[in-house]
């Protein structure tokens, strides 16, 4: 298991997935978050890579973050990128239900191709600024992350609100599933080192008896 300041004391790398349909706005938020620009104009995405530094809860991260395509006819790389993912921002825009139901569907998908439900995820509702447009209700966002039991923000990409909050949040979520391992790791080895002095005392007693 590597620690999270990583080999030779250089930063760890967390491997995150941007994922939602098309036009909700991931690549306007990846911009906000990395370059604090707004692209006006929708540019379908095929597949952009970013890396960036940051420090979370005062410990430095390298982030490498996947732009992933919302359209259909883009998406012939999605088993290996769910594969190698280490936390998925699955998004939606809050002017678009359809959008919002297909969230449902990239987590079923994190869930097959990994095969584990347990994987860092943040649910994130973007396009909060459009509130006359609105079709989906906050109220039903944090239902659905209650769900997948994950955080939940609502985002505008345009205004850059809550943008750094989730990268941060998926972190975190991978940072506390890390140090959920390591613990249940030494509970592993105590549990075995236990069983390994039961199972040694009758030879001790016996060597005891002989003097
Ligand atoms: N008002 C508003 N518009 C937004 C926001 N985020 C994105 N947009 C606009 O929505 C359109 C689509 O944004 P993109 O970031 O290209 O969407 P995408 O999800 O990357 O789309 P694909 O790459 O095709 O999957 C653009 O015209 C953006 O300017 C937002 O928070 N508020
Ligand atoms: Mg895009």
């Amino acid at each position: 298991m590597e620690s999270s300041r990583g080999v030779g004391g250089l930063s760890r790398e967390y491997k995150l997935v941007m994922l939602g349909e098309g036009g909700v706005g991931k690549s306007a938020i990846i911009m906000q978050f990395i370059s604090h620009r707004f692209p006006e104009d929708h540019d379908p995405t095929i597949e952009d890579a970013y890396k960036t530094q940051i420090r979370i809860d005062d410990e430095p991260a390298n982030l490498d973050i996947l732009d992933t395509a919302g359209q259909a006819e883009f998406t012939a790389m999605r088993d290996q990128y769910m594969r190698a993912g280490e936390g998925f921002i699955i998004s939606y825009s809050i002017t678009d239900r359809r959008s919002f139901q297909e969230a449902r569907h990239f987590k079923q998908l994190i869930c097959r191709v990994r095969r584990t439900v347990d994987t860092p995820v943040v649910l994130v509702g973007n396009k909060s600024d459009l509130t006359h447009l609105r079709q989906v209700s906050v109220e039903e966002g944090k239902e659905l992350a209650r769900e997948f039991q994950c955080p939940f923000f609502e985002t505008s990409a345009a205004f850059r609100y809550y943008i750094d909050e989730v990268f941060a949040a998926l972190v975190r979520q991978i940072r506390q599933r890390e140090a959920e391992v390591v613990r249940s790791g030494e509970r592993k080895t105590r549990r075995n080192r236990s069983l390994w002095s039961r199972l040694k005392a009758p030879f001790r007693k016996k060597q005891h008896s002989e003097h």
